[in-house]
């Protein structure tokens, strides 16, 4: 069975409890059960992971090339700053999606630019949380396609 790896950065534990105006109503564990629901449907194991910490998420993207095929992530503030994440990412061989729940490029300028968006095959930005299922589905249907 292939393995899916869902990684969400900092502060996304806080989703539908602040700026519902920004990130909308829907928590966290919400959208974990949302993509939980999918992977079942579609035959797929996930790991749901949510750190507010690069070194974590940095070790997360490494265990992945050892037991997962595909990896999506909303690397949160770390997007604009981290050149470390997207060096990790650079590494892992599967198909990567990077997502975003807001549309970064309506938002403050400091957003705009992302380390990580260079590296991966798909970005989802804008939908909300139904980027998530989104970009499942295309990692699935990638994977499906290499076989
Ligand atoms: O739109 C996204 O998904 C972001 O990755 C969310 C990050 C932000 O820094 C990126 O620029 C875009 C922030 C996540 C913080 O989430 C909160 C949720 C509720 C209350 C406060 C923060």
């Amino acid at each position: 069975m292939s393995c899916i790896m869902i990684i969400n950065g900092p502060n996304l534990n806080l989703l539908g409890k602040r700026e519902p105006e920004i990130y909308g109503t829907t928590t966290l564990a919400e959208i974990r059960d949302s993509c939980q629901k999918l992977a079942d449907e579609r035959g797929v194991e996930l790991e749901f992971l949510q750190s507010n910490h690069e070194g974590a998420i940095i070790d997360w993207i490494h265990e992945a090339r050892e037991r997962c095929d595909a990896i999506l992530i909303n690397p949160g503030a770390f997007t604009h700053t981290s050149v470390a994440i997207r060096d990790a990412l650079s590494a892992f061989n599967g198909p990567k999606v990077e997502c975003h729940l807001s549309n970064v490029h309506t938002r403050e300028e400091f957003r705009h630019h992302s380390y990580i968006s260079p590296v991966v095959n798909s970005i989802i930005i804008g939908a909300g949380w139904r980027g998530y299922p989104m970009g499942l589905n295309y990692l699935i249907d990638s994977l499906a396609d290499k076989k």
